[in-house]
C-alpha cells in the first residue's frame, strides 16, 4: 500500500536525520570556538568545515535536487566541495564562522523538514526520492565519525564522555572458525539505502578458509611488538617497511611505552592499553605484517563478507551476521554509545551462524582487497562517491567501528582508505586458507 509505505519512509527519514543532527550537535558543541576553527591535524578538516559541509550536501541533494528549490547560498558550494580543496588547505578558506555554520545547517534542515512534511518532491514519488534522504543521513553520520577522529587527534583535556562497554569474561572459545568453501551472494540489489559500491548482488566462489573468531586484541598485538615485529623486514610489504622506517613507527598510533607497559591517549585521557580490547589505530601495513608474523594473512573482502552474511543452513545471505534484524545494542557496539571497542568475545547475540563475533561494530577491519567495483557496478548518484576511488591505491575496510551509526553500517557496507592511514578507527582479524 503506497500510503503506508510513504508514511513508514517518512518516519525513517525523519528519525535518521534527527539522530544524525543530535550527534553533529554534540560533536560541535562540546568544545569552545577556537577548537572548532583550529586544524587539529593536517589529515583532518577544521570541525566547522565538516559542519557546514554537512549542511551544504543536504542543501544540494534534498533541497535542490529532490525538491527543486533555488540555492540558498550558491556562493559557498565551492568552499565545501571536498574535491576542490584537500583537507590540509581547508583552514585557509573563507569558512563560515561557527555561529553562521550552525544557523546555515539549521536553516537547511528546517526546509528539509517542510519538504518531508509536504512530500513536495520535484517530479518523484515519495518512496523514489527515499534514497536521497538515506544517503544524506549516512553522509552526516560518516562526517560525525570523521569529526570523532578529529576529536581523538585533538590535544587538550577531555571533551567527550560515554560509559564503557560492559566487561565480559575473557573469551575462551575457539580462536578460529572454519568457513566451508562454495559460492555465496555478495553485495545487494535490494537494501534500499545501500550505496552504489555495495551493488549489485552477485555470486562469488570462495574456497574454504579459517577466520579469527574475534578481532586481534591489544595483547596479541603487543606480542608482535615484543617479538621485534617492527624491526623484522620479513613481515612487511616493501612499501610498508619503507613507510614505518621513514616515520619511525614502532606501535599503533597514540601508544607510548612506559617502562614495561604501554599507555595510550584516548579522547584526552591517558590509560594503560587494555589487553583484551581489539587493537585500534593500526594501518593496513601493520595489520598485514602482524598477520604474516602470526603465520596467517588478512581475509579477502569476499571472505569477510561470506563470514558475515552467508547462512550455510539456507544458502542465503543475511543483512547482518545475526540475521536480518536492524542492529540493536545487544548485537554490536555501534553509534558512539561507547568511546572504545568492547572486549574481544563481546556480543554473543551478534555472532554469525558459524560463531564469528564482532564482525559488525567495535573496529573497522582491514581486508586484503583493493577497492574495486562489483561486476555490473553503476555510479549513483555521483561519480565522486565511489568510482573515482576504485583502484589499487585504496584497501577495503569492513564491518564498521564503535563510531559508526547503524544507518551507515550493513553486512554489505564498504569503506576504503590508503594503506598508511591509522587515525581512523581501524583494527583487523586474520585468516588462513584451509588445507585442501
Ligand atoms: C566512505 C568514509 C571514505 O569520508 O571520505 C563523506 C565518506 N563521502 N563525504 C569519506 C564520504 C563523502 C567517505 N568514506
Ligand atoms: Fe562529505
Amino acid at each position: 500500500d503506497d500510503a503506508v509505505d510513504a508514511e513508514a519512509f517518512r518516519d525513517r527519514a525523519l528519525t535518521t536525520l534527527v539522530t544524525a543532527r543530535e550527534r553533529t550537535t554534540l560533536l560541535t558543541s562540546c568544545v569552545e570556538e577556537p577548537d572548532l576553527t583550529a586544524q587539529h591535524s593536517p589529515l583532518m578538516s577544521p570541525l566547522v568545515w565538516d559542519l557546514a559541509h554537512i549542511g551544504n550536501q543536504e542543501e544540494q541533494w534534498l533541497l535542490r535536487t529532490v525538491a527543486g528549490q533555488e540555492a540558498i547560498r550558491p556562493e559557498i558550494d565551492s568552499i565545501y566541495d571536498a574535491f576542490e580543496h584537500p583537507r590540509s588547505e581547508r583552514p585557509s578558506l573563507p569558512l563560515l564562522a561557527p555561529r553562521e555554520a550552525r544557523s546555515y545547517a539549521a536553516d537547511v534542515r528546517g526546509r528539509v523538514m517542510d519538504v518531508l512534511e509536504r512530500a513536495a518532491f520535484h517530479g518523484t514519488r515519495l518512496t523514489e526520492a527515499g534514497f536521497a534522504f538515506g544517503m544524506i543521513a549516512q553522509h552526516e553520520q560518516q562526517h560525525d565519525e570523521t569529526m570523532l577522529i578529529t576529536h581523538q587527534l585533538r590535544k587538550g583535556p577531555q571533551a567527550l564522555t560515554a560509559p564503557d562497554p560492559d566487561p565480559v569474561p575473557l573469551f575462551t572459545g575457539p580462536a578460529e572458525v572454519l568457513v566451508p568453501g562454495g559460492p555465496f551472494t555478495m553485495g545487494t540489489s535490494t537494501e534500499p539505502w545501500a550505496l552504489d559500491n555495495e551493488r549489485p548482488a552477485h555470486r562469488r566462489e570462495v574456497a574454504s578458509f579459517h577466520i579469527d573468531t574475534t578481532p586481534v586484541t591489544n595483547a596479541a598485538y603487543q606480542a608482535f611488538i615484543e617479538d621485534g615485529g617492527y624491526d623484522d623486514e620479513r613481515w612487511w610489504e616493501p612499501a610498508g617497511w619503507a613507510h614505518i622506517r621513514q616515520h619511525a613507527i614502532h606501535a599503533p598510533l597514540f601508544w607510548r611505552r612506559d617502562g614495561k607497559q604501554w599507555l595510550r591517549r584516548r579522547f584526552g585521557v591517558t590509560e594503560v592499553v587494555p589487553p583484551d580490547e581489539p587493537v585500534l589505530h593500526v594501518c593496513w601495513y601493520e595489520a598485514d605484517a602482524y598477520a604474516r608474523w602470526a603465520g596467517r594473512r588478512l581475509p579477502t573482502e569476499a571472505e569477510w563478507e561470506k563470514a558475515a552474511r552467508h547462512d550455510p543452513a539456507g544458502d542465503r545471505s543475511t543483512r547482518y551476521p545475526w540475521g536480518d534484524a536492524d542492529p540493536a545494542p545487544e548485537h554490536a557496539n555501534l553509534g558512539q554509545r561507547h568511546l572504545r571497542p568492547a572486549p574481544a568475545g563481546s556480543y554473543p547475540e551478534g555472532e554469525s551462524p558459524l560463531g564469528v563475533r564482532q564482525l559488525i561494530g567495535d573496529v573497522w577491519e582491514w581486508t586484503a582487497s583493493d577497492f574495486l567495483p562489483y561486476p555490473g557496478f553503476k555510479a549513483f548518484p555521483y561519480k565522486e562517491y565511489s568510482e573515482v576511488f576504485f583502484g589499487p591505491d585504496h584497501k577495503v575496510l569492513r564491518g564498521g567501528s564503535f563510531a559508526v551509526d547503524a544507518v551507515a553500517c550493513r553486512g554489505t557496507f564498504r569503506n576504503w582508505d590508503y594503506p598508511i592511514r591509522r587515525q581512523i578507527f581501524s583494527g583487523f582479524r586474520t585468516a588462513r586458507s584451509a588445507a585442501v
